[in-house]
Parts: C-alpha cells; structure tokens; sequence
C-alpha cells in the first residue's frame, strides 16, 4: 500500500507538509522494535590500562581530577564516556595520602576493589576501609568521599547508572562545602545493623537502595565456598550468588543487579543471552570469555561487557571469579528482563 502511495505526488505533499508540523507517519519508520543495541561487546586487560592509570597519577593530581578516573568508553558510544547504553564504568586510581572530596549524585554509583589495601570511602556519614575484592554501596543522592591510608595505590572499579539518570533528565550533582563528609556513623555500623539477618524492627526500606553500604570479600567468599561445596553448578553461571537488599531481598540498586560467580578449573559454560548490559571484573583467576563472534583471555582484574542479547559463555582455565553488575533490577521493574539459555 505505502510502496504504491509514495509514487503519488499528493503523498509526497503529504510527507513534505506533515514533516513541517513535525509529524511523522508511523508507517514509515524504519527498524522496528527487536533485541539488541548496536553496543559492541568490549574488553579491557588490567595489564595494558594498569600503566595509563599510573601515568595519570603522574600528570594529574587528584585535586585537579577530583577522581581520577580513566572511563571503560564503549567503542560504539564515543564521546559518551559510557560502557554500555545503561551503564558507565570507570577505573579510578587514589594513591597514599589523597583524597577525592565530598559530592553527591543522582546517579547510584558502586565500587568493586581491585588493587591495593588501605583506602576508604565514606558514605552517608560512615567510614568503609576497602579490600581487594570488596563490594561498596553509594546509594542515589548519598554524600560520598575516598581516601588513601595506605602506603600504596589503590584502584577501583567504579559502576554507575549515569545513563537512567540522563535518559530521564534528572541527573543532579552537588558538591559538599568540604572536603570531607562528617563521620557521625561507627565504622561498620550498616554491616552490623542491616547485614546480621536482623533487621531494626522500626526500620520502613524506601525501597531502593540497599541499607548495607559494603558486602565484603570475605563473606562472599565464604557464601561461595559454602555454595560450591553443595555442589549446585549452573550450567552457565556455574556458582553464582547475587547481592541483596536484606531489607527487600531483591537487588542492591533500583537499576542495577549485582553478582559474584565462581568457574570452576576445567568449567566449559552453556551460551547465554539477555537483555541485560552487564559489565565484568575478574577478580581471580583465568579463562576466556566468548562475547558474540570472539574469544578473549582473561586475567585478574580485567574488565569486559556483554552488550543487550549478545551470546556469551565462559570457560576457566584456573578457578575463575568474576563479579558483575548489570542493569537487570531496572529491566525487571519496568518488565523488559529476558533471558536465553542456548
Ligand atoms: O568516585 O564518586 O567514576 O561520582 C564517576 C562519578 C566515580 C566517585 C566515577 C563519580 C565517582
């Protein structure tokens, strides 16, 4: 019908004149609504950007960075600084003695700890010393700031939801007055609090964010020994365990889910896709990733993501650990998440 029309010149007009009103026939659209995006699956070896990280902290101090941070930019979104059309990834580097000063952000930030003791982050009024490892909660609008105690670099990797934010205009900063947030908070407070399987009888969850600020190495690790000793191996994920919000029992984030899985030596996993953007860490461990049409080898620290509905697997040489986050607590609120084994 529409091929036949477009050869009438009164169509033509019609086309002219409602594109002056800015209207556009739906018929005409072209693409259509499927899976996927035309984000590039991407990978990034800790031995080739570890040196960019450490020449910055040559030519810029923190004070003149504010973070240093040196973005996982996808190659097909250039010039967005983002990883993924949902996500943005970052390596920020602190070294002994500086600190990033006091902001806060709509956007809800996480951090995963790569390299180096001795650094902290202060969230909502209480202080997080950092382990390699570790998983550390900035909860949406949530005044936040990093320091080095110790006598090496740290680095980590840093996941935000920037994009959800810009999507829908409503990306708000604000620094604080001074350097550092006050610490009116006891250390470890938010673990001993929320994190016990108890949960302060008065306590109303807004819903989002979860009230523990940092899920450590050590008992993620020991949740996964216990796991992998049951011997429950998915044929994918093989041991997998997601981060929850105890107070929900769902995701960390209102955006993003996050997970730690362990690959088994000798682990060949099953290919799978979903409409999730899900950027990797490796934090031990080697094995190679399969994303879409390539294999890449992995090594300890890596990063790489897996774009909405690109096929990927995974196989471990060594016992391979990979911490992940993703924009799957978003996709399932709004009921977009799918999933594909095979
Ligand atoms: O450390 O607070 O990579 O606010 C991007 C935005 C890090 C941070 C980033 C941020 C931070």
């Amino acid at each position: 019908m529409a091929v036949a029309s477009r050869a009438n010149s009164d169509y033509g007009r019609f086309m002219d004149e409602v594109k002056d009103m800015s209207l556009f026939p739906l018929w005409e659209r072209v693409g259509g609504l499927k899976p996927g995006t035309a984000c590039v699956p991407a990978h990034w070896s800790y031995g080739t950007v570890r040196p960019h990280l450490l020449r910055a902290c040559e030519l810029v101090t923190k004070k003149e960075a504010s973070r240093r941070v040196l973005c996982l930019e996808n190659p097909s979104l250039r010039g967005t600084t983002f990883v993924a059309p949902s996500l943005f990834a970052g390596l920020q580097i602190i070294l002994p003695g500086e600190i990033a000063p006091s902001h806060r952000h709509t956007p809800s930030a996480l951090r995963f700890i790569v390299e180096g003791e001795g650094a902290y982050t202060a969230v909502a009024g209480e202080k997080l010393p950092m382990k390699p490892g570790d998983f550390v909660v900035t909860p949406a609008w949530a005044w936040h700031d990093h320091g080095n105690l110790g006598d090496k670099p740290v680095v980590w990797l840093d996941g935000l939801d920037t994009p959800f934010a810009r999507f829908f205009g409503a990306a708000f900063y604000e620094p604080y007055p001074e350097d550092t947030q006050p610490l009116n908070r006891p250390e470890g407070e938010s673990v001993a609090v929320y994190g016990a399987n108890l949960i302060p009888d008065e306590f109303h969850s807004d819903g989002h964010s979860t009230p523990v600020l940092i899920y450590t190495y050590e008992r993620t690790r020991a949740a996964l020994d216990s796991m992998a000793r049951a011997g429950k191996s998915h044929p994918v994920h093989g041991y997998r365990l997601r981060y929850a919000n105890p107070a929900t029992g769902k995701h960390p984030f209102p955006t993003m889910a996050v997970t730690m899985q362990r690959l088994p030596a000798g682990f060949a996993g099953q290919t799978y896709r979903s409409t999730g953007s899900a950027v990797f860490c490796v934090h031990k461990g080697t094995g190679r990733a399969t994303l879409g049409e390539e294999t890449v080898a992995l090594s300890a620290h890596d990063v790489f993501v897996a774009p909405p509905w690109v096929p990927y697997a995974f196989a471990a040489d060594s016992e391979l650990e990979l911490f992940s986050y993703s924009d799957r607590a978003g996709q399932e609120a709004l009921g977009y998440w799918r999933e594909q084994v095979g």
